[in-house]
């Protein structure tokens, strides 16, 4: 059972190489530690409709400050430099000018590849969790590409024909002690704010395994939703949708499994009402072994990831 999930996960990674709808422009680290320096490593992996780039533009969001970029053997850099809407404390000091647009100029061949990279600091503006898109334009030679289209909340970032590339605010650590299933340590339970009228929402924790048994995680129980289903992202063709998790999902003796957006996740089914930011609600998960636990999911921004499309 686990060697054929691991399968489908290789097949999603190599038809996110293969596939020509996948072939966006990222970043090499789509994740960055709240509150301090991201390094940020943009791939351009093709040309505009087989012409050859000549410009990479970047737009810095607000809240994104302290920007250097890396200079480029046969590129022109340039920056705009501007004021942020507000300033913002780093290291103590209140920052209010910086970098807001980055341009190498130079020549990259549509059958090559290549990164640009500048350093960020992302700040308190963005919460653990939230996503922030870093609209590119391509210039070629007599076309544009221009990857600035970015999620609404609820929307499939999958779908969108250009997306802006993001960045994930990954979650901090907090003083919070775990809450121990005799030997699993479930740590930090987390959900998102959810759109109005949005049927679903997600769940998400770490589960630490310290014993000598195998346990799995069967489903659980929410107030606000009428059942509460664990699930997977999974490829079928072009498109990531989620589907239940047969069986469950197991928990290896000494294994750590985290369960976040854009992988494994708890769903709540046909929410009564919407998730609130800064809400914490109590719910259960159920193990087979462990039996049933009470977490407190804390419930996050919405950030601009998005769940993508479901299948039942
Ligand atoms: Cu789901």
């Amino acid at each position: 059972m686990t060697s054929s999930r691991f399968g489908g996960a290789l097949t999603a990674a190599a038809l996110l190489i293969s596939s020509p709808a996948f072939a966006h422009v990222t970043f090499e680290n789509g994740q960055a530690a709240p509150n301090s320096t991201y390094k940020a490593t943009l791939r351009i992996p093709h040309g505009c409709d087989g012409k050859a780039t000549l410009k990479v533009r970047v737009r810095i969001p607000e809240g994104i400050v302290a920007v250097k970029p890396m200079p480029k053997a046969g590129w022109k850099l340039e920056t705009t430099k501007g004021s942020y809407v507000k300033a913002y404390q780093v290291k103590g000091e209140a920052v209010s000018e910086g970098v807001t647009d980055i341009v190498w100029t130079g020549s990259l061949d549509d059958a090559h590849y290549d990164e640009f990279v500048f350093q960020a600091r992302f700040t308190a503006a963005y919460q653990p969790g939230a996503t922030v898109y870093f609209p590119v334009v391509q210039e070629c030679d007599g076309a544009t590409e221009e990857w600035t289209q970015v999620p609404a909340a609820g929307e499939d970032p999958h779908g969108l024909k250009s997306p802006a590339p993001g960045v994930r605010v990954a979650g901090i650590a907090t003083a919070a002690q775990p809450v121990k299933a005799g030997p699993l340590n479930l740590e930090q339970p987390w959900s998102r704010a959810t759109p109005g009228g949005a049927k679903v929402g997600g769940g998400y924790l770490r589960i630490t395994n310290t014993g000598a048994d195998s346990d799995r995680l069967i489903g659980g129980s929410f107030p606000l939703a009428s059942k509460v289903e664990v699930h997977e992202m999974r490829m079928e063709g072009d498109v990531m949708r989620m589907k239940p998790v047969e069986g469950g999902l197991e928990i290896k003796p000494g294994a750590t499994v985290e369960l976040k957006p854009g992988g494994y996740h708890l769903m709540f089914m046909d929410l009564k009402e919407p998730l609130k930011e800064g809400q914490s609600v109590k719910g259960t998960l159920v193990f087979e072994k462990a039996g049933s636990v009470e977490v407190e999911y804390a419930v996050r921004g919405m950030g601009g990831a998005a769940p993508a499309e479901h299948k039942h």
